[in-house]
Protein backbone atom coordinates (compact mmCIF):
# COMPACT_ATOMS: atom_id res chain seq x y z
CA UNK A 1 0.00 0.00 0.00
CA UNK A 2 2.68 2.20 0.75
CA UNK A 3 4.52 1.77 -2.68
CA UNK A 4 0.69 2.59 -4.19
CA UNK A 5 0.91 5.88 -2.29
CA UNK A 6 4.35 6.94 -3.20
CA UNK A 7 3.38 6.01 -6.64
CA UNK A 8 0.48 8.16 -6.97
CA UNK A 9 2.47 10.73 -5.10
CA UNK A 10 4.87 11.08 -7.75
CA UNK A 11 2.67 10.93 -10.46
CA UNK A 12 0.54 13.54 -9.42
CA UNK A 13 3.63 15.36 -9.08
CA UNK A 14 5.23 14.88 -12.71
CA UNK A 15 1.86 15.93 -14.03
CA UNK A 16 1.56 19.09 -12.00
CA UNK A 17 5.16 19.93 -13.64
CA UNK A 18 3.97 18.70 -17.05
CA UNK A 19 0.71 20.79 -17.22
CA UNK A 20 2.49 23.84 -15.63
CA UNK A 21 5.10 23.30 -18.84
CA UNK A 22 2.06 22.84 -21.56
CA UNK A 23 -0.23 26.09 -19.67
CA UNK A 24 3.22 28.54 -19.08
CA UNK A 25 5.50 27.71 -22.11
CA UNK A 26 4.41 25.52 -24.37
CA UNK A 27 0.75 27.56 -25.50
CA UNK A 28 1.55 30.47 -25.18
CA UNK A 29 4.39 30.20 -27.79
CA UNK A 30 1.86 29.29 -30.09
CA UNK A 31 2.58 31.87 -33.41
CA UNK A 32 -0.74 34.03 -33.34
CA UNK A 33 -3.88 33.00 -34.25
CA UNK A 34 -5.98 34.81 -37.24
CA UNK A 35 -8.85 32.16 -38.60
CA UNK A 36 -11.51 30.65 -37.31
CA UNK A 37 -10.25 27.52 -38.35
CA UNK A 38 -6.87 28.33 -36.03
CA UNK A 39 -9.24 28.11 -33.02
CA UNK A 40 -10.51 24.64 -33.97
CA UNK A 41 -7.22 22.99 -34.31
CA UNK A 42 -5.59 25.00 -31.40
CA UNK A 43 -8.24 23.56 -29.17
CA UNK A 44 -7.48 19.93 -30.59
CA UNK A 45 -3.46 20.80 -29.69
CA UNK A 46 -4.70 22.05 -26.55
CA UNK A 47 -6.80 18.92 -25.36
CA UNK A 48 -4.43 16.71 -26.48
CA UNK A 49 -1.43 18.34 -25.38
CA UNK A 50 -2.98 18.48 -21.36
CA UNK A 51 -4.28 15.05 -21.81
CA UNK A 52 -0.58 13.26 -23.06
CA UNK A 53 0.97 14.71 -19.57
CA UNK A 54 -0.83 12.17 -17.02
CA UNK A 55 -0.81 9.69 -19.39
CA UNK A 56 3.13 10.12 -20.30
CA UNK A 57 3.76 10.74 -16.61
CA UNK A 58 2.38 7.46 -15.48
CA UNK A 59 4.43 5.28 -17.78
CA UNK A 60 7.69 7.53 -16.86
CA UNK A 61 6.78 7.32 -13.53
CA UNK A 62 5.68 3.35 -13.67
CA UNK A 63 9.28 3.23 -15.13
CA UNK A 64 11.19 4.92 -13.21
CA UNK A 65 9.69 3.45 -10.06
CA UNK A 66 10.07 -0.27 -10.86
CA UNK A 67 13.57 0.34 -11.70
CA UNK A 68 14.73 1.54 -8.61
CA UNK A 69 11.78 0.31 -6.17
CA UNK A 70 12.59 -3.35 -7.00
CA UNK A 71 16.01 -2.89 -8.27
CA UNK A 72 17.79 -6.14 -7.62
CA UNK A 73 19.60 -5.53 -4.62
CA UNK A 74 20.46 -8.92 -3.38
CA UNK A 75 19.40 -11.65 -6.24
CA UNK A 76 20.05 -14.44 -4.09
CA UNK A 77 17.78 -12.96 -0.72
CA UNK A 78 14.79 -12.48 0.26
CA UNK A 79 14.50 -8.64 -1.16
CA UNK A 80 13.33 -10.10 -4.38
CA UNK A 81 10.22 -9.16 -5.68
CA UNK A 82 7.47 -11.52 -6.09
CA UNK A 83 6.83 -11.82 -9.99
CA UNK A 84 3.04 -10.90 -10.65
CA UNK A 85 2.37 -12.48 -14.22
CA UNK A 86 -1.14 -12.01 -13.67
CA UNK A 87 -2.74 -8.86 -12.56
CA UNK A 88 -6.25 -8.22 -14.27
CA UNK A 89 -7.49 -5.62 -12.09
CA UNK A 90 -4.78 -3.60 -13.30
CA UNK A 91 -4.35 -5.32 -17.12
CA UNK A 92 -8.31 -3.95 -17.76
CA UNK A 93 -8.30 -0.78 -15.68
CA UNK A 94 -5.83 0.15 -18.26
CA UNK A 95 -6.99 -1.47 -21.67
CA UNK A 96 -10.52 0.32 -20.91
CA UNK A 97 -9.45 3.99 -19.51
CA UNK A 98 -7.01 4.06 -22.25
CA UNK A 99 -9.59 2.47 -25.39
CA UNK A 100 -12.12 4.73 -23.94
CA UNK A 101 -9.26 8.10 -23.78
CA UNK A 102 -9.06 6.72 -27.74
CA UNK A 103 -12.63 6.82 -28.25
CA UNK A 104 -12.94 10.32 -26.75
CA UNK A 105 -10.09 11.62 -28.90
CA UNK A 106 -11.47 9.76 -32.18
CA UNK A 107 -15.04 11.54 -32.06
CA UNK A 108 -14.21 14.77 -30.43
CA UNK A 109 -11.29 16.85 -31.72
CA UNK A 110 -11.45 14.14 -34.51
CA UNK A 111 -14.50 13.86 -36.01
CA UNK A 112 -16.04 16.83 -34.67
CA UNK A 113 -13.41 18.98 -35.19
CA UNK A 114 -12.94 17.65 -39.04
CA UNK A 115 -16.73 19.01 -39.47
CA UNK A 116 -16.23 21.81 -38.18
CA UNK A 117 -13.36 22.97 -40.48
CA UNK A 118 -15.67 21.77 -43.55
CA UNK A 119 -18.63 23.66 -41.99
CA UNK A 120 -20.09 26.84 -44.92
CA UNK A 121 -17.29 25.68 -47.38
CA UNK A 122 -20.09 25.89 -49.77
CA UNK A 123 -20.53 29.18 -48.96
CA UNK A 124 -16.73 30.89 -49.69
CA UNK A 125 -17.28 33.82 -51.76
CA UNK A 126 -13.73 34.40 -52.67
CA UNK A 127 -11.92 31.91 -54.91
CA UNK A 128 -7.90 31.92 -54.39
CA UNK A 129 -5.82 29.72 -56.83
CA UNK A 130 -2.25 29.47 -55.80
CA UNK A 131 0.20 28.27 -57.74
CA UNK A 132 3.59 26.88 -56.46
CA UNK A 133 7.07 27.17 -58.34
CA UNK A 134 10.30 26.60 -57.61
CA UNK A 135 10.60 28.73 -55.28
CA UNK A 136 7.40 31.33 -54.67
CA UNK A 137 3.97 31.86 -54.82
CA UNK A 138 1.73 33.46 -57.30
CA UNK A 139 -2.39 33.72 -56.10
CA UNK A 140 -4.59 34.15 -58.66
CA UNK A 141 -7.98 35.76 -57.69
CA UNK A 142 -9.81 34.05 -61.28
CA UNK A 143 -13.13 36.59 -59.80
CA UNK A 144 -11.43 39.61 -60.14
CA UNK A 145 -9.20 39.00 -63.23
CA UNK A 146 -6.01 39.49 -60.10
CA UNK A 147 -2.58 37.92 -60.29
CA UNK A 148 0.32 38.74 -57.66
CA UNK A 149 3.44 36.90 -56.42
CA UNK A 150 4.72 36.57 -53.04
CA UNK A 151 1.49 38.57 -51.37
CA UNK A 152 -1.29 36.92 -50.24
CA UNK A 153 -4.25 39.73 -49.25
CA UNK A 154 -7.12 38.66 -47.96
CA UNK A 155 -10.17 40.32 -46.81
CA UNK A 156 -11.91 39.86 -42.89
CA UNK A 157 -14.19 37.80 -42.07
CA UNK A 158 -15.03 36.16 -45.18
CA UNK A 159 -14.63 32.24 -46.22
CA UNK A 160 -12.06 32.13 -48.64
CA UNK A 161 -11.84 29.21 -51.44
CA UNK A 162 -7.75 28.02 -52.27
CA UNK A 163 -7.71 26.16 -54.92
CA UNK A 164 -3.69 24.57 -54.56
CA UNK A 165 -1.26 23.35 -57.36
CA UNK A 166 2.05 23.47 -58.42
CA UNK A 167 3.60 23.97 -61.66
CA UNK A 168 6.97 21.88 -60.95
CA UNK A 169 7.72 19.89 -58.05
CA UNK A 170 5.56 18.98 -55.22
CA UNK A 171 5.39 21.59 -52.56
CA UNK A 172 3.35 22.75 -49.73
CA UNK A 173 0.66 25.71 -48.83
CA UNK A 174 1.34 26.59 -45.32
CA UNK A 175 -0.03 29.48 -43.66
CA UNK A 176 1.21 29.04 -39.92
CA UNK A 177 -1.44 31.97 -38.68
CA UNK A 178 -4.30 30.40 -39.86
CA UNK A 179 -3.09 26.47 -38.78
CA UNK A 180 -3.93 24.92 -42.51
CA UNK A 181 -1.74 23.24 -44.79
CA UNK A 182 -1.78 21.59 -47.41
CA UNK A 183 0.37 20.09 -50.18
CA UNK A 184 0.41 21.63 -53.59
CA UNK A 185 1.15 19.01 -56.30
CA UNK A 186 1.95 19.14 -59.94
CA UNK A 187 -1.46 17.85 -62.11
CA UNK A 188 -3.69 18.26 -59.47
CA UNK A 189 -5.01 20.65 -57.19
CA UNK A 190 -5.99 20.25 -54.01
CA UNK A 191 -8.39 22.47 -51.76
CA UNK A 192 -8.52 23.80 -48.43
CA UNK A 193 -11.25 26.28 -46.76
CA UNK A 194 -9.84 29.23 -44.45
CA UNK A 195 -12.05 32.20 -42.54
CA UNK A 196 -9.61 34.92 -41.73
CA UNK A 197 -10.89 36.68 -38.87
CA UNK A 198 -8.31 39.20 -37.73
CA UNK A 199 -6.02 41.38 -39.20
CA UNK A 200 -2.63 40.75 -39.43
CA UNK A 201 0.10 41.49 -41.63
CA UNK A 202 3.80 39.89 -42.51
CA UNK A 203 5.52 43.61 -41.56
CA UNK A 204 3.96 43.31 -38.07
CA UNK A 205 4.66 39.92 -37.05
CA UNK A 206 7.35 37.82 -38.90
CA UNK A 207 5.57 34.49 -37.98
CA UNK A 208 1.64 35.46 -39.93
CA UNK A 209 3.30 34.88 -43.48
CA UNK A 210 2.96 32.19 -46.19
CA UNK A 211 5.80 29.51 -46.01
CA UNK A 212 6.40 26.11 -48.44
CA UNK A 213 5.96 23.37 -45.90
CA UNK A 214 7.83 21.06 -48.44
CA UNK A 215 11.08 20.32 -49.08
CA UNK A 216 11.61 21.59 -52.59
CA UNK A 217 14.75 22.44 -53.59
CA UNK A 218 17.53 24.70 -53.27
CA UNK A 219 15.21 27.83 -52.71
CA UNK A 220 12.88 25.72 -50.17
CA UNK A 221 13.30 27.75 -46.98
CA UNK A 222 13.07 31.14 -48.77
CA UNK A 223 10.16 29.66 -50.28
CA UNK A 224 7.92 32.39 -48.17
CA UNK A 225 5.28 35.28 -49.30
CA UNK A 226 3.88 38.05 -47.46
CA UNK A 227 0.39 37.99 -45.90
CA UNK A 228 -1.82 40.90 -45.27
CA UNK A 229 -5.20 40.32 -43.68
CA UNK A 230 -7.25 43.78 -44.23
CA UNK A 231 -10.62 44.88 -43.92
CA UNK A 232 -13.25 44.41 -46.72
CA UNK A 233 -13.45 47.60 -48.29
CA UNK A 234 -9.21 47.88 -48.21
CA UNK A 235 -9.09 44.41 -49.96
CA UNK A 236 -11.62 45.93 -52.70
CA UNK A 237 -9.64 48.87 -52.93
CA UNK A 238 -6.05 46.85 -53.35
CA UNK A 239 -8.16 44.29 -55.87
CA UNK A 240 -8.85 47.54 -58.05
CA UNK A 241 -5.61 48.64 -58.07
CA UNK A 242 -3.87 45.86 -58.85
CA UNK A 243 -6.56 45.08 -61.85
CA UNK A 244 -5.53 48.67 -63.20
CA UNK A 245 -1.85 48.05 -62.62
CA UNK A 246 -1.90 50.41 -59.26
CA UNK A 247 -1.06 49.74 -55.80
CA UNK A 248 -2.87 51.45 -53.15
CA UNK A 249 -0.07 50.02 -50.41
CA UNK A 250 -2.43 47.31 -48.90
CA UNK A 251 -0.39 44.42 -49.81
CA UNK A 252 3.07 46.23 -48.21
CU1 LIG B 1 9.44 24.02 -50.39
Amino acid sequence: MRDHAIFAALWAALTAAGLWVVERLLLPALPVAAAAEAETIDHSFALLARWSVPVAAFVFVMLAFAAVRFRARDPEGEESPVATRDNRWFSWSWLVLTAALNVYFILGPGVGGLQKLAQGSDQAALVVRVHATQWSFTFEYPQYGVTVKDQLVLPVGQRVRFEVTSDDVIHSFWVPAFRMKTDAVPGTTRVIYVTPNRRISTEIDPTARVQCAELCGVGHAQMRALLNVVDADQFQEWLVAEASGGDTGAGH
